[in-house]
């Protein structure tokens, strides 16, 4: 094995045995102060805002995972890196691994409430990383373990100079250099021969315990971190009934071959900024009403949960849905009608907006006069029956009938800033993405599938549509250019919802594109015209295309 490969495998190892480590102390200082996730929040929140398609791709539902494999990819090079260096020059790679925990530290404590213990996980875990590099670049030079042992300080201080290039005898002497002179190297043998075998072995068996402790380490941590997760505290929420039952479901809503009409808590979409979803022990959640209001209010959870509940079907939608995809669910929640707090705090006239915190720092803003115009706008506290889940915003957030979830559906609320339009920017706005978010009407072909092949004859092609508070009125499809033909309206609970349609095709033999298109009660029919989902949502005409045999 070559020399820089084993210094730069030195340099890996160091880097998991940081991160298991970090995860560990991480159990104490809170899952988002680990440096890989702090980094990667960082990395969230500071994207260039021209950088649209990544704006883009962080709303996404699948892109939390990528990130964090990125992370550590990089992190891995990186560190792989270091190693080389440190095999050459100790102090450089000490200076690097420094670098690597400064950013750490930095990343974990500016992120939203963090205080400084944040800082412990990336400063044990840079620690680590110099005494697991040292040891292991010592096993890479194939030192004889009775030197290593000897070592007063396994870690720092000891280095060896190479002899240069060329054939090394691989036995590196016990000649420390306290505290390292520049220059100081670890010699690691330059052939394999010097130690036949067995030097190589013992490095490769250190390097294995090395990953697989840290890799214990890290799972033990997260499972550890898991525990104090707040999914206890959940479990034991009751909620409270309802004012009045919730609405009745007529049988009629549900097409056969379109999704689901009533979203399960599992497959609802789920999209935020938190690269962990934060835990919030409702026993301690308080809500601040405050900012341009003549009686600030601060409610605990007891208070919320004594006050009347509303249940209803209300359907969100991400902006960042593209025409035809699936960022949309509908849900029955439970929660406290949002206009009666507000009324209580007595906004100023010129307070238009509704700045919604997240015990994260993310926020979002509603039109004042929206929340207040007495559609079923609430703080939620049930989903489908049930506790929010954490991912959904336990114990509490916001929803509201008809507007984008980037501008108004805030998860972990526990603040309500009533401010103005022109004096503050939500979150999404500076990274280019509108203030004002009204869901626009859209439709979607469920079935067919999408390049889908049928038999000749009868073809039902459903769906759905939504314009919510507004309601549909109408949707039509249209095969291959002919004209636009009326579809069945399914039934619905309200306006607030989506709503399925289906049309019963004639389906003759050939190659077939399939349109469809909404109109809304306002008479506003879909625009043809695509528009991709920044900076307010994506216009034009969902079409598949279907071949018939
Ligand atoms: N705290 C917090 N709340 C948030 C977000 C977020 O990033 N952080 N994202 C919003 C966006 S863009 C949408 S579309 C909805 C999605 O809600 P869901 O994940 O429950 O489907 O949550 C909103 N609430
Ligand atoms: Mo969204």
């Amino acid at each position: 094995m070559k020399t820089s490969l084993r210094a730069g495998l030195a340099g890996v190892g160091a880097a998991a045995a940081a991160l298991g480590v970090a995860e560990l102390v991480a159990v104490a200082t809170g899952p988002t102060s680990a440096p890989l996730l702090a980094v990667g929040g960082v990395v969230v929140d500071h994207v260039p805002a021209g950088v649209k398609d990544f704006g883009i791709a962080v709303f996404g539902v699948h892109d939390k995972t990528a990130l964090l494999t990125g992370t550590a990819v990089l992190l891995a090079a990186y560190a792989f890196g270091a190693g080389v260096v440190a095999a050459r020059r100790w102090w450089a790679g000490v200076g690097l691994v420094a670098v690597f925990g400064i950013v750490g530290v930095i990343s974990a404590v500016t992120r939203h409430d963090a205080g400084v213990v944040a800082a412990l996980p990336s400063l044990v875990a840079a620690v680590v990383a110099v005494v697991v590099l040292r040891g292991l670049l010592a096993l890479a030079a194939g030192e004889p373990v009775a030197a290593l042992r000897e070592r007063a300080a396994w870690g720092v201080g000891t280095g060896a100079r190479s002899s240069g290039a060329g054939r090394n005898s691989g036995v590196v002497s016990g000649e420390s250099v306290p505290g390292g002179g520049a220059g100081s190297g670890v010699a690691v043998a330059d052939h394999d021969d010097a130690y036949p075998g067995e030097g190589r072995r013992r490095f490769l068996k250190g390097l294995g315990i090395v990953v697989g402790v840290s890799a214990l380490g890290g799972v033990v941590g997260r499972l550890l971190t898991g525990r104090r997760a707040v999914s206890q505290a959940r479990q034991e929420v009751v909620l409270p009934a309802a004012r009045q039952n919730a609405p009745v479901v007529p049988a009629g809503v549900q097409v056969p071959g379109a999704v689901a009409y009533v979203t399960s808590n599992d497959d609802f979409y789920r999209i935020d900024t938190s690269l962990y979803p934060p835990q919030v022990d409702p026993s301690t959640w308080q809500l601040k009403i405050h900012g341009m209001v003549r009686n600030p209010i601060t409610i605990g959870w007891d208070d919320l949960l004594k006050r009347p509940m509303i249940e209803r079907y209300v359907t969100l939608a991400c902006v960042s849905n593209e025409v035809g995809d699936s960022l949309i669910g509908n849900a029955l929640w439970l929660g406290v009608p949002i206009k009666e707090l507000l009324d209580a705090a007595d906004p100023l006239p010129e307070a238009d907006q509704v700045v919604q915190r997240s015990v994260d720092g993310w926020t979002c803003g509603s039109p004042t006069a929206v929340l207040r115009d007495g559609r079923d706008a609430m703080l939620a506290i049930g989903m489908n029956g049930k506790p929010l889940p954490v991912q959904h915003g336990f114990p509490v957030r916001m929803v509201v009938p008809g507007l984008y979830g980037y501008v108004s559906a805030c998860k972990w609320i526990t603040e309500i800033e009533l401010a103005r339009f022109a004096d503050f920017d939500a979150y999404w706005v500076p990274r280019g993405w509108s203030a004002q978010g009204p869901i626009k009407t859209q439709s979607r072909i469920d079935t067919p599938r999408a390049g889908a092949s049928k038999q000749a004859g009868p073809v039902t092609i459903a769906g759905v549509a939504w314009a919510q508070h507004k309601g549909i009125a109408k949707v039509e499809v249209q095969v291959d250019g002919e004209p636009w033909q009326v579809a069945t309206l399914a039934d619905t609970v309200s306006s607030d919802t989506w709503r399925q349609w289906s049309y019963g095709w004639n389906a003759a033999k050939g190659k077939h594109h399939v349109r469809v298109r909404a109109t809304d009660t306002t008479g506003y029919t879909q625009t043809s015209t695509p528009a991709p989902p920044a900076p307010d949502g994506a216009t034009g005409w969902h079409g598949i295309d279907v071949t018939i045999e």
